[in-house]
């Protein structure tokens, strides 16, 4: 008889971030959309009665989270009951005496790793072993997974664990992908990168990172959300099917635009809104656009608000450099040509940070001797 298993695999959702980069009200919203966005995964959960939910570490950002953030949290995963939770504290919310982990009271229906060493848990009716380990403070410096194999090939073998895969040298977990195949579990949850990206086939094991619930800055980009992993039992193997489950309710983005040859405010508005509409970028989206190419000196950007490209919030980084006449400025005798030759070795030899800063202080440095109107964006 074919038996099917669904597992939900999750992590690095960090609860209680302080999102700092953002305006205390904003920070205050999006932290509450972080919980609102956890909760849609409980709601997930329990709607299609998934019976394993694992979370791969950083479900809080830190061994600090708020009395609301604890209650929801008992709350909503004793509702999902009888669905089991199993949790690797990862190097944001180690497993220490304060931690909620140790103090919070946490419902019959988790299960919590709480040694550095690989760890089994079974979930008894399920014939499923997960194996997984804690980190006891913000570094772990060994793989508990090295050397070692399943114990029972029999069952469906799980790996949770916060872990930094194939970075030898790193202090936060460093699995290799040959520990990962000699283990020989079936699914791998990772925790840790908080980019999503495809399953990878470590010898017999589906091994994969979650990503993250919610980007928190433009270094995650796209929409956050959950592996749901699909096990059927064909015979004596187990067919693993991985989907990706989306639930962010807001991405961070970056796009790169060459605006070389617009002549007016409107060519660049026209050529940012096709970009954005092209990507399909709109109110969920916090947008930085990197302005790149080459513009006359005497151009001026527009101002250009979040509202007028139906974002979230934009910000404009103006890598542009200005075209203008060298051979001319090389030999201009006045204080025009002076700060061009003063400027030229940044112009021309620095970092892209460095020649983008040279070219602006001169754009705006001309403008100020030619007595134009200066916008610094
Ligand atoms: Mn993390």
């Amino acid at each position: 008889m074919e038996q099917t298993i669904q597992i939900l695999h999750c992590g690095d959702i960090h609860l209680d971030s302080p999102f700092s980069r953002l305006s205390v009200e904003k920070s205050e919203r999006r932290r509450a959309e972080l919980r609102e966005t956890f909760l849609g995964v409980m709601r997930y959960v329990r709607d299609k009665a998934i019976p394993l939910v694992l979370i791969s570490g950083d479900l809080f950002d830190s061994d600090f989270a708020t009395g609301s953030t604890i209650e929801t949290l008992r709350r909503e995963i004793a509702a999902c009951a009888p669905t089991q939770f199993v949790i690797s504290p990862g190097n944001h919310d180690p497993y220490t005496m304060r931690s909620v982990y140790a103090t919070g009271r946490l419902p019959e229906n988790v299960h919590i790793f709480k040694e550095e060493g690989l760890a089994r848990f079974d979930l008894a009716d399920l014939s499923i072993s997960v194996y997984g380990w804690a980190f006891l403070r913000k570094t772990h410096s060994f793989s508990p997974l090295a050397g070692k194999r399943v114990e029972d090939a029999g069952r469906l073998n799980l790996i949770c664990g916060h872990a930094f895969l194939d970075n030898v040298l790193s202090d936060c977990c460093p699995v290799t992908g040959e520990d990962i195949a000699g283990f020989g579990a079936h699914y791998a949850a990772l925790g840790h990168i908080h980019k999503y990206s495809e399953g990878t086939r470590l010898g017999e094991t589906l091994c994969a990172y979650c990503g993250c619930l919610e980007g928190r800055s433009f270094d995650e980009p796209g929409i956050g959300g959950v592996n749901l992993i699909e096990a059927t039992k064909d015979g004596d193997a187990w067919r693993l099917r991985s989907e990706r489950i989306l639930f962010g309710k807001r991405r961070y983005e970056t796009l790169q635009i060459d605006i070389t040859g617009c002549a007016e405010e409107k060519d660049v508005l026209a050529k940012l809104t096709a970009a954005i509409s092209a990507h399909g970028y709109g109110e969920e989206t916090t947008l930085r656009i990197r302005l790149m190419g080459e513009l006359p000196t005497d151009f001026v950007l527009p101002q250009l608000s979040a509202e007028e490209f139906g974002v979230y919030s934009l910000d404009i980084q103006d890598m542009t450099t200005p075209t203008y006449n060298c051979a001319y400025l090389e030999r201009d005798m006045t204080v025009k040509g002076e700060l061009y030759r003063t400027l030229l070795p940044r112009l021309s030899g620095g970092t892209p940070e460095e020649r983008a800063a040279a070219a602006d202080a001169l754009r705006v440095g001309l403008a100020a001797l030619e007595n134009r109107d200066i916008t610094i964006i």
